[in-house]
C-alpha cells in the first residue's frame, strides 16, 4: 500500500475549493494509486460551510481519501503538508483595483508562509492560486526561509489552458494535439501567451492560423476570458481554475512529455532578462519532480517587449508589498 500524501487546501469552502477537492479525492491529480490525507483551511465564518463540504466528501466514499481534517488555524492545516494548494484569499470586488487586492491579501500569505515554514514536511510543494497569485507566492516564499524557494509556484496553467481551448476552437483539433503553448509573466492581463513557439500536431501553430487572428482575437480572448465568464455565469471561473490547479500539480508530479513544455510561475533566476526573485511564469520541462526552465527560446522585438512589460508589472507589485518581504 502506498503511503498517503498529505495535501492541504486553503479556501476549501470557496468556489474553486468545491471543484478542486473532488478532483483531488478522485485521483485526478496524484494518480489512481495514491491515497491522500486532506487538511483543509478556512476562516472562522466559513467553517460551517466547510463542514458541509466534508459531509459531501464523505458521502462520495472516495477509496483514495485516507482522512479529512479541517481547521481555521494554518499551523494545524499545514501540519505534515506535502502538497499545498493556496486558494483562499479575498476575491477582487468591483470597488477594488489590483493594488487594493494586493494590500488586502498580502498579509494572508505572510501568515501562511510562516505556517508552512514551521509545519510542512520537507518535501512540500506549493501552488498559489489566490490572486494576485504571483505576488502572493512571493510573499509566502519570503515568509518561509527554511523551505527551498523553488517549492513556491503560482498558477498560470488556466491561462495556458484557455489559450489551448481557443486554438482547438479555431482549428477543430483536440487539446492533446496542442503543445508548448507557454504563458510568460504575471497572471494578469499583462501576461504573454507565446503563440510563436506553440505547436499543433508537431507543426508550428503560426503556419496553421493567420498572424492577424493570433495578434487580435486570440490574444484578446485569452486576456479577457475571466471577465467573459463572470459576465456569462454571474460568477468567476471555478471548475476550470480547479482543473488547471490539478494540471499544474499533476505535471509537477508526473513530469512533462518528451519535447513538450508547460507553464509555471516560478522564482526567476534572471533568465530571459526577468529580474531575479520574481515569481514569473516561464515555459518549463519537468522530470522527477523538478522543473527546469526551457533555455534558448528566441523572441522578436514585440514578444520581447511583452515579456518585459509583464516583468515590470511584477516589479511594481513587489515594490507595493516590500514591507511584507522581510
Ligand atoms: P471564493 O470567494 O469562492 O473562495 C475563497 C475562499 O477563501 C472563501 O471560502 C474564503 O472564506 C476563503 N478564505 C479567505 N481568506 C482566507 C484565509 N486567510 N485562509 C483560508 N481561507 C480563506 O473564491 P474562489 O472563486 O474560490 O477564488 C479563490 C481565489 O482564486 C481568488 O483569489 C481568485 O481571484 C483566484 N483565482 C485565481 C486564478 C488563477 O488562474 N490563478 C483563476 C481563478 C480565480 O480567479
Amino acid at each position: 500500500m502506498t503511503a498517503p500524501l498529505t495535501v492541504s487546501v486553503t479556501g476549501a469552502a470557496g468556489n474553486i475549493g468545491y471543484a478542486l477537492l473532488f478532483r483531488l479525492a478522485s485521483g485526478s491529480c496524484f494518480g489512481p494509486d495514491q491515497p491522500i490525507k486532506l487538511r483543509l483551511l478556512e476562516i472562522p465564518p466559513a467553517m460551517g460551510a466547510l463542514e458541509g463540504v466534508v459531509m459531501e466528501l464523505m458521502d462520495s466514499a472516495f477509496p483514495l481519501v485516507h482522512s479529512i481534517d479541517i481547521s481555521d488555524d494554518a499551523n494545524v492545516a499545514f501540519a505534515g503538508c506535502q502538497r499545498a494548494f493556496l486558494v483562499g484569499s479575498r476575491p477582487r470586488t468591483a470597488d477594488m483595483d489590483r493594488a487594493d487586492l494586493i494590500k488586502v491579501n498580502g498579509p494572508i500569505f505572510t501568515g501562511q508562509g510562516r505556517a508552512l515554514n514551521d509545519n510542512a514536511a520537507d518535501d512540500v510543494r506549493v501552488i498559489v492560486v489566490g490572486n494576485p497569485c504571483n505576488t502572493n507566492a512571493l510573499i509566502a516564499m519570503h515568509s518561509a526561509p527554511d523551505v527551498p524557494n523553488e517549492r513556491f509556484t503560482a498558477m498560470t496553467r488556466l491561462d495556458q489552458n484557455r489559450a489551448i481551448g481557443q486554438i482547438c476552437g479555431k482549428l477543430g483539433c483536440q487539446a492533446a494535439d496542442v503543445s508548448n503553448m507557454a504563458i510568460w509573466g504575471n497572471h494578469s492581463n499583462t501576461m504573454f501567451p507565446d503563440y510563436h513557439h506553440a505547436q499543433v500536431n508537431g507543426r508550428p501553430l503560426t503556419e496553421q492560423v493567420s498572424e492577424a487572428w493570433l495578434q487580435g482575437e486570440f490574444l484578446q480572448t485569452v486576456a479577457t476570458r475571466g471577465k467573459a465568464i463572470i459576465n456569462a455565469r454571474g460568477a468567476s471561473s471555478a471548475a476550470s481554475a480547479a482543473s488547471a490547479a490539478v494540471d499544474h500539480m499533476a505535471s509537477w508530479e508526473m513530469g512533462t512529455a518528451a519535447g513538450e513544455f508547460t507553464s509555471m510561475a516560478v522564482p526567476s533566476q534572471g533568465d530571459y532578462g526577468v529580474p531575479e526573485g520574481l515569481i514569473y511564469s516561464f515555459p518549463v520541462t519537468i522530470s522527477d519532480g523538478r522543473y527546469t526552465l526551457v533555455p534558448g527560446l528566441e523572441h522578436g522585438a514585440e514578444a520581447q517587449a511583452k515579456i518585459q512589460a509583464t516583468a515590470d508589472e511584477l516589479v511594481a507589485e513587489r515594490d507595493a508589498v516590500a514591507d511584507l518581504l522581510g
